[in-house]
Formats: C-alpha cells, sequence, structure tokens
C-alpha cells in the first residue's frame, strides 16, 4: 500500500513566515509529511518551477444572498465556489443575512439549504445581523456560535441594515462574551443621506456621483466611532473594506493602543479609482460598490497599509449582480446612482491581481501575499486548526501557483455567473494552476474536477485574543466607577 495518496513534488513552498523546498505528502485529505525526496504515493504532482501556496481562504463575499432591497446576487454556491476555486482558494466564508422579523436559527437553515448540496469549496458563514432583538443576542446568537458560526456583521449605515450605537454596544459585548469577532461596514449614514439627497435634486444623478455621495470623511468619522465603541467594552471589532487613508490610520492608532481592531481592504480600492464611475452612459454602473472606489493616491496608501500590518485581511468583497435588469439595471437602463445595487464581482480575481501587482511587482513579499490571502483569515476566523498553512497536520488545501503564467483578463474568461468584470483587460503575470480541497484536486490545468457539494461546512473556533492587552474603560471597571459591575 502506498504511504501517502498524493505527493506534490518539487515546488517551492511558501507559508505566511518562511519560503523553502518541499515535497508534500498528503494521506485522508492531510498533510501527513514535508520534505525532499518523499516517495511512495498512488499519484504524483509535478510543481518543478512552481509555488506551493496555501490555499486561499475568501471570507468577504456575497453568495445566493438576497440584499436588503431584495436583489439577489447572481452566483448561487456552486459557481460561486467554482469561481472561487479557479482563483485559487480553497475555502469561503460568505455572508448569511439575516432580514429584520427573521430568526438566526431561520437564516442558517436557508443557508445550509443553499450551500451543502452546492459548494465544492470548505465553507462557512458570517452572519449578517440586523435585527439585534435580545433573544437574538441572548439566544439565537450563542446558538450560531456554538455551531462554530463565530463571526457576524453589522452595518452602521443604510436604513434596512443600520445599527444604532446602543445597539452596537449590546452586539459588541455578547460577542466579547461568548468568543465572537464582529465585522463592521463602517460609513456615516447621516452624512452619505444629506450628499444623496442634495446631489439628486440638483440634477447630480450619474453613477460617477455615487463616489461624491460617500465621501471619505463618513467612512472616517465611522471608524472612529466605531473604535471608541469597541475600545470601551474591550471587544474585537474587524472593520471590512477599508477604502481611505484616514479610516486606515485611525485603525493603525487603535491597534498602537492595544485594541482588538482588526482592518480588511479589497481589490478594487487597490486596482480601481472613482474615475471608472465616469465611463459613457450607465457603464459606470459596474463599478458601484460602497465604500466608493477612491483615488490614484489612495490606492497608493493602502499598499503601505498592507505591508505595514494596518490591515490584515485583503478580500474580494464579491457581490455579484448583472449589468441588465436583474441587477444593476433593475431601475432602467439610465438609472440615478443612489438606485444602483451596490457591489462588484472579483472573487476569482481577488488573489491574481495581487500576486501580479504585488508579488511579481516586488511590492509584496510572497509570504505577505500568503498571510494576506490566507493564514490571517484562517486566524481571525478561528480555522487555523485546519487551514492557512502548509504544515503536518493541516488539511491539504493547497494552490500551486505558476509565477510566470501570463493571462489577460477578460469577462468569458471567468467562472462567476456575471456579465462583466471590473477589472477587464488587466495583463496579469501568475496564475494558480492547481487547486486541491482536503488533498482532492478540484481545479487543474483549466479544468474543473472538483463534484457539485463535495465542499463540507467548517466549524469555526471561538475568536483567539491572544497578544492584545487592551484596556477597559475606566467606567466599566468597578475598582474604578464606586463599585458598579456593568458586565
Ligand atoms: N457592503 C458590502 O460589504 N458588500 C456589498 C455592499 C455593501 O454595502
Ligand atoms: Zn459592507
Ligand atoms: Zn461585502
Amino acid at each position: 500500500m502506498a504511504d501517502y495518496d498524493l505527493i506534490i513534488k518539487g515546488g517551492t513552498v511558501a507559508t505566511a513566515t518562511d519560503t523553502f523546498r518541499a515535497d508534500i505528502g498528503i494521506r485522508d485529505g492531510r498533510i501527513a509529511a514535508l520534505g525532499l525526496g518523499l516517495e511512495g504515493a498512488a499519484r504524483t504532482i509535478d510543481a518543478t518551477g512552481k509555488l506551493v501556496l496555501p490555499g486561499g481562504i475568501e471570507t468577504h463575499c456575497h453568495i445566493e444572498q438576497e440584499s436588503a432591497t431584495g436583489a439577489m446576487t447572481s452566483d448561487d454556491y456552486y459557481s460561486g465556489s467554482v469561481s472561487a476555486a479557479f482563483g485559487g482558494n480553497s475555502t469561503i466564508v460568505p455572508f448569511a443575512a439575516q432580514h429584520r422579523g427573521q430568526t438566526i436559527a431561520d437564516v442558517i437553515r436557508t443557508y445550509d439549504d443553499r450551500a451543502a448540496p452546492k459548494s465544492v469549496l470548505d465553507y462557512s458563514y458570517h452572519l449578517i445581523v440586523s435585527d439585534p432583538t435580545e433573544t437574538v443576542l441572548n439566544e439565537e446568537l450563542p446558538m450560531a456560535f456554538d455551531r462554530g458560526i463565530t463571526s457576524f456583521k453589522v452595518f452602521m449605515t443604510y436604513d434596512k441594515l443600520i445599527v444604532s450605537d446602543e445597539a452596537m454596544l449590546d452586539i459588541l459585548v455578547t460577542a466579547r462574551e461568548n468568543g465572537a469577532l464582529t465585522m463592521v461596514h463602517a460609513e456615516n449614514n447621516a452624512l452619505i443621506k444629506w450628499m444623496v439627497q442634495r446631489l439628486i435634486a440638483r440634477g447630480y444623478d450619474a453613477p460617477k456621483f455615487h463616489a461624491v455621495s460617500h465621501p471619505a470623511a463618513s467612512e472616517a468619522e465611522a471608524i472612529q466611532r466605531g473604535i471608541a465603541l469597541a475600545s470601551f467594552v474591550e471587544a474585537p471589532l474587524l472593520f471590512v473594506h477599508v477604502s481611505t487613508d484616514a479610516g486606515a490610520r485611525a485603525i493603525a492608532d487603535a491597534r498602537m493602543s492595544g485594541h482588538m481592531i482588526f482592518g480588511e481592504t479589497c481589490p478594487q480600492y487597490m486596482f480601481l479609482t472613482a474615475d471608472d464611475l465616469d465611463r459613457p452612459g450607465a457603464e459606470g454602473a459596474k463599478f458601484c460598490c460602497s465604500p466608493p472606489l477612491r483615488d490614484k493616491a489612495t490606492q497608493d496608501i493602502l499598499w503601505r497599509h498592507l505591508n505595514a500590518g494596518t490591515l490584515q485581511l485583503y478580500s474580494s468583497d464579491h457581490a455579484p449582480y448583472r449589468f441588465d435588469e436583474t441587477g444593476k439595471l433593475s431601475s432602467g437602463s439610465n438609472p440615478p446612482f443612489n438606485k444602483i445595487a451596490n457591489g462588484l464581482p472579483g472573487i476569482e480575481m481577488r488573489a491574481p491581481l495581487l500576486f501580479s501587482e504585488g508579488v511579481a511587482k516586488g511590492r509584496l513579499s510572497l509570504n505577505a501575499f500568503v498571510a494576506l490571502t490566507s493564514s490571517n483569515a484562517a486566524r481571525l476566523f478561528g480555522m487555523q486548526d485546519r487551514k492557512g498553512s502548509i504544515a503536518i497536520g493541516l488539511d491539504a488545501d493547497i494552490a500551486i501557483w505558476d509565477p510566470e503564467k501570463t493571462t489577460r483578463v477578460t469577462a468569458a474568461g471567468m467562472h462567476d455567473n456575471m456579465d462583466y468584470t471590473p477589472f477587464e483587460g488587466m495583463e496579469l503575470t501568475g496564475w494558480p494552476v492547481t487547486v486541491l480541497n482536503r488533498g482532492n484536486v478540484i481545479v487543474d490545468g483549466g479544468e474543473l474536477k472538483a463534484e457539485r457539494g463535495a465542499g463540507q461546512f467548517i466549524k469555526r473556533r471561538p475568536f483567539d485574543g491572544t497578544g492584545f492587552v487592551p484596556s477597559r474603560a475606566s467606567e466599566m471597571v468597578p475598582e474604578t466607577n464606586f463599585g458598579a459591575h456593568l458586565f
């Protein structure tokens, strides 16, 4: 009998910390050996000249999800996970959205029914909580955390999703007490509504005014407020889709002060600008997302924040709405900017864009690339015991990259259920040619090898705040608040 089911031979392995030559022996879906000259496998993959990296972990994507206004994303768990797999990912963590009045148990059941029969990749969900009632906070969320869904997102904007600052404090305390991580969409709702109203009233309704209606100041203010609330109750908070220098600097400051504050940015803020919204006719609608695209100077600064560790995650925020009446044009062929579904597709392009523009151009180390696309997500979202690195005992989730392969991005080349890609025409260097999930080859040489529904739900561990020694606000501590016990 062979020692291994599979050996990946002759490649250069890279983790978030190390780069080394090694063969990888895989048995029963896990990494069983790392060494030189491994032999004795039923199957061998020759990785000579290739980079052998942990499979990507995509932790910000919207798949088979209804928005608060009722628009359904164009990808279901099959097309969404297939597209993710072609982009070098082995695991996805999309959102399971609660709409007001819905129980969390009902939300989880709905998404289990959507994901289990279709996902080709391992998966979990973050909940979106829009109705934080007492029952949701005290009974339903703890039940979800016990089931291994240990993260959830809340919104500081959008009338149908927004949570008040008081609700946010309740939510943060619930998360803290149950070992969960709160993620937040941070934009100032009032400032955006005020801008939208003024722009529309004056006839400025073209897609490009979407960028004007969501000012950088709106993100900066909400991030600062989120930090103030989270640090007051000593709770961890992750700011998703950070798009401004001011927002990222607030995160960096909070981290330097010891607070459990984390940040994520996305390819659209690194590789597109608000000028893309100023395309002829309704074309700009293809580039409407929130927060909006910014400018070239911000792109340069976001690279610095990625390299400096301010932002630990780089995710696609894949929110696919087609350029037709089911998506971007649901309010007509020339929609005003405030009636355009928010979001861009990009799950397949996330890692290749960062590799090409970062690693291949010398702006990012290979190890930082692995950290940003895989390892940091595993740690932040409680999967580090199974995923996010190449080490003995971990799941054999592996992406084999050809660092020389060049690709021209086209919508037709994508495997999602979209009719455009915002990255059309970009020339990239480096591509994930073979992708494994738990030892199974799911993509190889441009072909899908995975079975529909082969992905497994991953029960995630509680948030681990090791290394942070935050100081609680004195008003929350009995020794300094005249003995009041507030937790
Ligand atoms: N926030 C997201 O994270 N994705 C799409 C739209 C939004 O507001
Ligand atoms: Zn958001
Ligand atoms: Zn999103």
